[in-house]
């Protein structure tokens, strides 16, 4: 196929796949691990779709290798995966769990063996029950209790480690976890949640110190940054509001030293209003970093509520006078969520790229999840999951032809697992994972993936 036919990924271009230690590992008390908010929330009736929890999971704690083979099959040059703290400090605090350690060994040693560059998250969302038993993300102490978390690590690991995150999307810990309480600990606190977006950033501050001190690889953390349309002109600033509540209260502090001006005075949003910050904060929480990772799933379309107080066809009430829509035309994932390509590269111009300049971004998650089914033959097609992939792959593309340094691109995921407070019900997987059985299949977008991978270009039509 001649070059014109399609679009070329810069040499060195990253690609990837992603997991997180409690959707895939299993292993819910095996050698040594204490519990996690996840292992006692998944465990409280009514709170995970069907009751599922993760004490199994793709039982990936076991079949690490079958995962690295299939990596292998996708040609991908790094995986990304989670370090479970309770896994590595049963209690959180203090003493080491040496058969913790020796697990993310067994795998990490096993992805080298493999040519695979391990791209390792410090935290994605598991943390030891004992700490949130002690305030959480809530109590400012555990700025101190994530940095020594982060020096073993880093003492451990550090010296096979490609690239570091240090939090994956703190907003949804924050807001999802202590504001709307759809994921653990369960809270439903303005004031915690706003409390807990403070400390994550204080934390994520300290983890990269400590990892400066005990490794040579890159170190980042990972956001999922949100991209606010708004339908008429009046909803613009509420849009804003919006982008700044999820946004700006990660970028802003990170990368300019202070919380978004847009929400001065709104102490259930801003940290600064609520009075969280203290002299130095500033400082620890922007530590220089050497990339930005970015999760993008879907986009928000935002609209006023009519004068009637009625909401319309697609839209759902979200405050006084605003709505969320759900715009015709456009395709909707088995997650509800809009596929619109377009709007990872408006991400990545108009949001990221005039914060983050000339530092390496990657796209640390991007994905869809569909009802997919094995055929009579023993095949998962699943072309709407191909048909996501190579829009937003396109549009990654086109960021990158834009000017931004997008230097890698990770596919959410590489296995079917355990979605969250969605249990096994959705599938985002490029491998199919029967549950019953732990038998695995490459899915078709596994294939195409591969093949796009190997390419290091997508095929325009
Ligand atoms: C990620 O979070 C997680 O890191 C990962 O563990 C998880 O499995 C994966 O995504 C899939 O869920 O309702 O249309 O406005 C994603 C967090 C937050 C994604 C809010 C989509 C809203 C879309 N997300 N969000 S919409």
């Amino acid at each position: 196929m001649s070059t014109d036919d399609q679009l070329r990924f810069p040499d060195g271009f990253l690609w990837g796949a992603a997991t997180a230690a409690y959707q895939i590992e299993g292993g819910a008390d095996a050698e040594g691990k204490g519990p996690s908010i996840w292992d006692t929330f998944s465990h409280t009736p009514g709170k995970v779709f069907h009751g599922d929890n993760g004490d199994v999971a793709c039982d990936s704690f076991h079949r690490y290798g079958e995962d690295i083979a299939l990596l292998k099959r996708l040609g991908v040059g790094s995986y990304r995966l989670s370090l479970s703290w309770p896994r590595i400090q049963p209690t959180g605090r203090g003493e080491v769990n040496a058969k913790g350690l020796d697990y993310y060994n067994r795998v990490i040693d096993g992805l080298v063996e493999a040519g695979i560059e391990p791209s390792v998250t410090l935290y994605h969302w598991d943390l030891p029950q004992a700490l949130q038993d002690a305030g959480g993300w809530a109590n400012r102490d555990i700025a101190d209790w994530f940095g020594e978390f982060a020096a073993i690590a880093g003492e451990a690991f550090g010296d096979r480690v490609s690239r570091w995150i240090t939090l994956n999307e703190p907003w949804v810990v924050a807001h999802v976890g202590y504001r709307d309480g759809r994921h653990a600990p369960g809270i439903q606190d303005p004031a915690l949640a706003v409390a807990a977006n403070h400390h994550l950033l204080l934390a994520h501050g300290n983890a990269v110190s400590a990892l400066r001190a005990s490794s040579a690889a890159p170190v980042g953390i990972t956001l999922n940054l949100t991209v606010e349309r708004p339908v008429t002109p009046e909803a613009a600033a509420h849009a804003a509001v919006l982008e700044a509540r999820q946004n700006g209260v990660y970028l802003d502090p990170i990368f300019h030293g202070r919380y978004p001006e847009l929400l001065d005075g709104d102490a259930s949003f801003s940290p600064a209003a609520a009075g969280h910050v203290r002299d130095g904060d500033f400082e620890i929480i922007g530590a220089p970093l050497d990339f930005l990772g970015v999760n993008f799933y879907a986009p928000h379309y935002v609209g006023m509520l009519h004068a009637d107080g009625e909401p319309r066809r697609g839209e759902t009430v979200t405050g006084p006078d605003t709505v969320s829509i759900q715009p015709d035309g456009l395709p909707i994932t088995a997650m509800n969520w809009l596929v619109e390509p377009g709007s990872i590269r408006e991400l990545l111009t108009r949001i990221v790229a005039p914060v983050t300049g000339a530092l390496p971004v990657y796209i640390t998650e991007n994905g869809s999840s569909w009802h997919d089914y094995v055929t009579q033959d023993g095949q998962v097609n699943d072309l709407e999951r191909i048909a996501y992939l190579r829009g937003h792959l396109a549009a990654v593309h086109g960021a990158i032809a834009d000017g931004v340094p997008v230097k890698g691109y990770f596919a959410w995921s590489l296995l079917d697992n355990f979605e969250w407070a969605e249990g096994y019900a959705k599938r985002f997987g490029l491998v199919y994972v029967d549950f019953a059985t732990q038998e695995r299949l490459l899915k078709r977008s596994g294939e195409v993936y591969a093949s796009i991978v190997a390419a290091n270009a997508l095929p325009k039509a």
